[in-house]
């Protein structure tokens, strides 16, 4: 595996690629070009001169997280085709300059939710934290409203600002979509874009849902082995594959997170992952921890033993972390508790490497 750590880019992160470069065992950066809207062309030269500040700081850049589809493709709307020609354009930009991974997601409207950005854990750290009994009785827009307040004044991944105060209109657009119907939005979009991602050898990872369930009655469709499996064979090819993302998919406890790393795993369809443990209160009640197995509900040796024994040699990053020490950043995304999660993950893949080969 190759451990990689996320940043937004010089204007829109708390956190430098020097501080990066000093996490023992991180070599490279999943990157963002956080001004870029979705539906639009990643340029060239942007890309150019991200990758060229990454390299200079003694990182490589190989991943991106994310390049995200717009709505109108997920809709199925007639516009879909002009978006679905900037997204090969971007893949082809991105793929030129030696991008190997796309990470994107296929969520209606919203990506990632919570209903608290800042739960105090009784040692004072602050983690994200979702309690489904609150969020039924929310307001969509005054939820979005809620969380860009409490966000510490940065952009949070997916909750682009133009595109959700259109937030009513897209509502009432996705009354006529079904999974059935997103399946099938989904699987136009991979068509086009799988010949361009063979072309320029870059592997497309989709990001499950997060939290794994069905939000304020919109469809979502990433979040479970049977639909994971699904969208891998909607086109069926060694680019159409997924990210891992343990936090996420194991919000919902009928998923369980080893298993779907040894099946994806063996069909050589996940190229990225986001290892992170998350403490389950109750059905669709949970709050993020750090990555110890002993602070959640997870057993992180088990999640690492199973990414080791399918052979995974994709890339994989420390996902939210706490806020801890007193840092202001971007929920989920300061420096210090990922950088402890990072070296716990990279402890944990020393050992098992380790054990297996005394075997
Ligand atoms: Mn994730």
């Amino acid at each position: 595996m190759k451990m990689t750590f996320r940043w937004f880019g010089e204007n829109d992160d708390s956190v430098t690629l020097d501080q990066i470069r000093q996490i023992p065992g991180v070599k490279g950066i999943v990157g963002f070009l956080s001004d870029i809207q979705a539906g639009e062309v990643w340029p060239l030269d942007r890309i150019l001169d991200y990758k060229k500040n990454i390299e200079d700081h003694g990182l490589e850049l190989e991943v991106i997280e994310s390049v995200n589809v717009h709505e109108d493709i997920k809709l199925g709307l007639p516009s879909r085709d002009r978006y679905i020609e900037n997204y090969r354009e971007t893949i082809k930009n991105l793929g030129q300059t030696g991008i190997k991974v796309i990470c994107y997601n296929f969520m209606p409207v919203f990506d990632w939710l919570r209903t608290d950005l800042a739960y105090k854990l009784p040692d004072g750290s602050e983690v994200l934290y979702y309690d489904d009994d609150k969020l039924k009785g929310l307001d969509p827009i005054k939820l979005v409203e809620d969380t860009e307040k409490s966000s510490n004044g940065f952009s949070l991944p997916g909750w682009e600002p133009e595109r959700l105060k259109e937030l009513k209109k897209i509502f009432d657009l996705y009354k006529g979509v079904n999974e059935e119907k997103l399946f099938e939005n989904y699987r136009y979009f991979l068509e086009a874009i799988m010949p361009v991602c063979e072309k320029y050898d870059v592997k497309m990872a989709v990001h499950p849902d997060d939290p794994a369930w069905n939000v304020f009655g919109l469809p979502r469709i990433v979040h479970s082995k049977e639909n994971l499996d699904k969208i891998i064979n909607l086109v069926d090819s060694a680019y159409n594959g997924i990210t891992l993302c343990s936090g996420s998919l194991g919000s919902s406890t009928k998923n369980n997170i080893p298993e779907l790393i040894r099946y994806f795993g063996a069909k050589k369809r996940i190229y990225f992952a986001h290892v992170r443990n998350i403490k389950i209160l109750s059905e669709k009640h949970f709050h993020e921890v750090s990555h110890l197995s002993s602070d959640g509900s997870f057993d992180m040796f088990e999640i690492m033993k199973a990414f080791y024994d399918v052979g995974f040699d994709g890339y994989v990053r420390p996902d939210h972390g706490r806020m801890i020490w007193g840092e202001k950043a971007r929920p989920g995304y300061g420096l210090y508790d990922r950088a402890l999660g990072a070296t716990y993950l990279n402890g944990l893949w020393e050992a098992i490497g380790k054990m297996d080969n005394k075997k």
